[in-house]
């Protein structure tokens, strides 16, 4: 905690942490002091809980569990099921959103289909057979191979991987035979291998591990991303305002929280009802002000330049300003400790996803398979959301007054268009001007200081003339620190801010959540194929410096399986090398890497020379930030660029 409070880039979450000591209210931080020493066995990946003859753990002395299992097999089953965990999370939000829009198309939802750019794209590249002249009956068409793409058992390859993935890179799948057949199949094989009894080999898992990481991109996060893109439209760029100052005293303060916007875009459109006006009236309030949280706040920003507030663990501290209403929440990433700081203010929290229920919590369940009540069910939440105010305790409101500017809004059209097409970025990559474009993106973890290795890692970048894109929760991180304000072109390096000042952009680029990263991935195809260099050779890179949830897993492998290497802060549920084995181990730093066979197959030359592609880990993130630059080096020498 007190190197959060040294190193956090952001002043505002020192002031709140301040806040709510002087408060007494207790928060991540203080439960994760409370969990130390963690368990050493478990920060190795070193121990198996797949069946009820465990726990087991592998020590000096017990080199297998019961069963058998070696290290090798206990550690690439749990970075397998962590992946697959991932898959399973992004694949529920795809499903929401796709019978979304099958409820739209069909008439059943008073839902829009914003993005019909969208969906004749789709239903070009995936080669459907519809009228030009009834846009419904197209997203209704697209909306069932998204499905299918979720959920088929039988073989037939991805149709969205078909459609979207670059021709060298299927070819490569195809040879390692890691080809998926759908979402919801590979979660499915994943946890059966794993399961007692069941595979042995830590390279098949691992092979699986790369189907699955394939199913994940392109069953999961292409689906959601497009899906999304359907229904409310293409983001483009806008001003916003970012950072806890967007609060205000005297306005109803409500966040939105999640990953799935469909219920929330219809709440919006509720808050601006003459009704809801009326009551904003009634309680006293000025206004209301909204804001977001994780990525249905990167979603809304993206889209309408709402103002995001804070990531997964500032959400505790968002509430601890004691000035939010309200928190409407739909899936994932809403931690626990967000209802008990919220019993501290009175806050009111209204769940909207049957998988995320909270205990004493409001729920107005949104279900797109029967969403003729939808209109009503928005309208209520809204009306909860502006009740609330009038019992807010006035005594505890702390609210820090820091707000930063941030142009977002970078779908992918929004950025081939502003530098007016890929052969400019081409162009620019070539020559030099723009050393490389990096992803930085990912979570947060308390176990380094709190968007810290985000920020810095990311300065280094942009200095090194390497433009950045990010999403999720490293982009509040980004945001909030200015970095994706066009002004912050003064602190890249000569050839990038040239660039920025010219196109008035910013050196980092918000380009949505975390499914988002699709956004990204695809500017990396259109580029690459401009340059005519395979992707693996190209100075690209992902960089995930402080890893918290299972996602964050399928994210870099999926970069992996497309030649890109990853630069991770922290070993996470990958295995990193550390110091020797002992028997009496207790912490991470008494322990042996977990498995030296899976480590070196990861982060090691044999990954490379089948995807072109590996892990690097390092926590600190000046040498992080080094290494990524040495990275983009040797890439542009292999090409032969200067
Ligand atoms: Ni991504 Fe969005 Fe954040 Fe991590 Fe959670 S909000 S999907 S998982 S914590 S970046």
């Amino acid at each position: 905690k007190e190197e959060v409070l040294t190193l956090t880039p952001n002043p505002a979450t020192r002031d709140l942490l301040e806040h709510m000591a002087d408060l007494k209210i207790e928060n991540l931080w203080d439960r994760f002091e409370k969990q130390q020493p963690q368990c050493g066995y478990g920060l190795r990946n070193l121990c198996c809980r797949m069946c009820q003859w465990g726990p087991c753990r592998i020590t000096a002395k017990a080199r297998r569990g019961i069963c058998g299992r070696d290290e090798n097999a206990i550690v690439m089953a749990n970075i397998l099921r962590a992946l697959v965990a991932g898959l399973a999370a992004h694949w529920r939000h795809a499903h929401e959103v796709i019978l979304s829009i099958i409820a739209a198309a069909e008439g059943r939802a008073n839902l829009p289909i914003k993005g019909e750019t969208r969906v004749w794209e789709l239903v070009d590249k995936l080669g459907l057979n519809c009228s030009r002249d009834n846009l419904k009956e197209a997203a209704l068409k697209v909306a069932f191979v998204l499905l299918e793409d979720l959920g088929r058992l039988t073989w037939q390859p991805l149709r969205l991987l078909e459609a979207y993935a670059p021709e060298d890179r299927k070819e490569i799948w195809r040879r390692l035979g890691v080809l998926p057949r759908s979402g919801a199949y590979e979660v499915l094989e994943a946890l059966h291998m794993t399961t007692l009894g069941g595979c042995t080999d830590w390279k098949e898992m691992a092979v699986q591990e790369l189907r699955s990481a394939l199913a994940y991109c392109y069953a999961t996060l292409f689906t959601s991303s497009l899906a999304t893109e359907i229904l409310f439209g293409i983001p483009e760029p806008k001003l916003a305002r970012v950072n806890y100052g967007v609060l205000k005293a005297d306005h109803v303060n409500i966040l939105l929280h999640g990953h799935s916007p469909v219920m929330v875009e219809k709440v919006l459109e509720k808050l601006n009802t003459p009704e809801i006006k009326e009551l904003v009236h009634k309680v006293g309030a000025k206004g209301i002000v909204v804001g977001g949280m994780c990525c249905t706040g990167d979603e809304l920003l993206a889209r309408y330049g709402i103002p995001t507030v804070t990531n997964i663990m500032g959400q505790e501290l968002a509430l601890g300003t004691g000035a939010v209403d309200a928190v409407i929440v739909d899936m994932q990433c809403v931690i626990p400790g967000l209802k008990i700081v919220a019993d501290c203010f009175g806050t009111q929290i209204i769940t909207t996803c049957p998988s995320n229920r909270i205990p004493g919590a409001v729920h107005i369940p949104f279900d797109p398979e029967r969403p003729e009540t939808l209109d009503k069910d928005a309208l209520q939440v809204a009306r909860l959301a502006i009740e609330a105010y009038a019992r807010r305790d006035r005594n505890k409101i702390f609210i820090p007054s820091s707000t930063t500017q941030a142009l977002v809004g970078w779908s992918l059209e929004a950025i081939l268009e502003r530098f007016g097409g890929e052969d400019k970025i081409a162009r620019l990559l070539k020559e030099g001007t723009i050393k490389g474009l990096a992803t930085v993106v990912g979570c947060n973890t308390p176990k380094v200081p709190y968007e810290h290795s985000h920020v810095t890692i990311t300065r280094k970048l942009i200095e090194g003339d390497i433009l950045v894109t990010t999403t999720g929760c490293c982009s509040h991180a980004l945001l909030n620190a200015g970095l994706c304000d066009p002004e912050a072109a003064n602190l890249a390096g000569p050839g990038l801010k040239r660039v920025c000042r010219e196109l008035g952009i910013p050196p980092v680029l918000a380009v949505g959540g975390c499914v988002d990263n699709t956004r990204t991935l695809r500017l990396f195809f259109t580029v690459a194929q401009a340059t005519g260099a395979p992707l693996a050779q190209m100075p690209l890179a992902f960089v995930g410096p402080e890893p918290g949830n299972e996602k964050t897993v399928g994210q870099g492998v999926s970069f992996l399986t497309h030649g890109i290497s990853n630069f991770i802060g922290f070993p996470g549920p990958l295995p990193v090398p550390l110091p020797s084995l002992r028997e009496e181990a207790t912490s991470i730093d008494d322990l042996d890497r977990g498995s030296t066979e899976v480590t070196d197959f990861f982060a090691g030359e044999d990954l490379k020379e089948l995807l072109g592609a590996k892990i690097f880990t390092e926590p600190y993130p000046e040498l992080a930030a080094q290494a990524i630059k040495m990275h983009i080096k040797r890439q542009r020498w292999s090409l032969g660029w200067k």
